[in-house]
């Protein structure tokens, strides 16, 4: 594990700009910590209670069902704008507000967490039924298809508190306030994936998003995923997509004292990854994707 203090003092030096987020991957053993960051870029969203996901993609007069019938575009998700949505990137939300699926009702963007409901009508223009707190911020990644020229997947399921999200495909994913807990936690990753062209942010409901209220303020972040995987021996390989144009990997032996430098070992590219190996047995090293000033 990593002490406490070493990740404060970590998160006191590990911001180059104010877009920043930063997570701990991989602790490999007592001599090697190896600690992922990651600049980000954001962009902001107003996401009215009657933005229903199951208009997303979908062109103009579409519509819905179940007993109230919703429609394009007066019931349409919202789409990210403004931020990467490439496969292998990661993503994190902070989203304020609330919302009310009926008169009188009004939760966050967690929802009410003791009412989790499957939509009512299941999956509907190819996209898959979820099952969700009321009235909780969702989302649903596309790629450039209309979503209903194809089968809706299975739902997607995960607990609403886990650390890391890994959605498919046209399969609503419960956003919430992007914290592990509601209003508090640590910050909650969705990663993109492979196809996804694009992101719609809408609320859960059992039907009819049409009469709902309120309205959610939603800031996505994006940036490029860096992953390590042990490769046997003393050797681990760090990976991140080559999409992720403007990055660099840097390194720190002690982010607090020494800097950070810019990795010069040229990276073999395979299937949209950069990909290179890392010899653990030499010293503590902290790595970090940046955008460099
Ligand atoms: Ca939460």
């Amino acid at each position: 594990m990593v002490p406490e203090g070493v990740l404060d003092r970590l998160n006191q030096h590990l911001n180059p700009t104010d877009y920043t987020m930063k997570f701990p991957k991989l602790i490999l053993n007592c001599k090697v910590l190896l600690f992922v960051t990651l600049a980000a870029k954001a962009a902001s969203f107003t996401v009215p209670g009657t933005s229903n996901p199951w208009l997303a993609g979908m062109p103009n007069g579409s519509t819905a069902g179940c007993s109230g019938i919703d429609a394009v575009p007066a019931e349409s998700p919202v789409p990210v704008t403004g931020v990467t949505v490439h496969a292998g990137w990661m993503l994190s939300f902070t989203a304020t507000g609330s919302v009310g699926y009926q008169g009188g009702v009004s939760d966050p963007a967690d929802g009410d967490t003791n009412l989790f409901i499957w939509r009512h009508c299941g999956s509907e223009n190819g996209i898959a039924n979820v099952f969700a707190p009321a009235d909780a911020l969702l989302g649903v990644f596309l790629d450039d298809t209309q979503p209903d020229s194809s089968a809706a997947p299975s739902p997607f399921s995960a607990s609403i508190t886990n650390a890391i999200f890994t959605p498919d495909l046209k399969q609503p994913f419960f956003i919430g306030d992007g914290l592990t807990d509601t209003g508090s936690g640590s910050v909650q990753q969705f990663i993109v994936p492979a196809g996804a062209t694009r992101l719609f942010l809408g609320t859960m409901d059992g039907e009819g998003w049409y009469n709902n209220v309120g309205s959610f303020s939603v800031t996505v972040k994006a940036a490029p995923l860096l992953s390590i995987q042990p490769t046997g021996g003393r050797q681990v390989q760090l990976t991140w997509p080559t999409n992720a144009v403007r990055y660099s990997l840097e390194y720190a032996t002690d982010p607090a004292t020494s800097g950070w430098t810019t990795v010069t070992n040229n990276p073999e590219v395979m299937t949209g990854q950069f990909v290179l190996p890392i010899d653990i047995s030499v010293s503590q090293r902290f790595f970090r994707l940046n955008i460099p000033q």
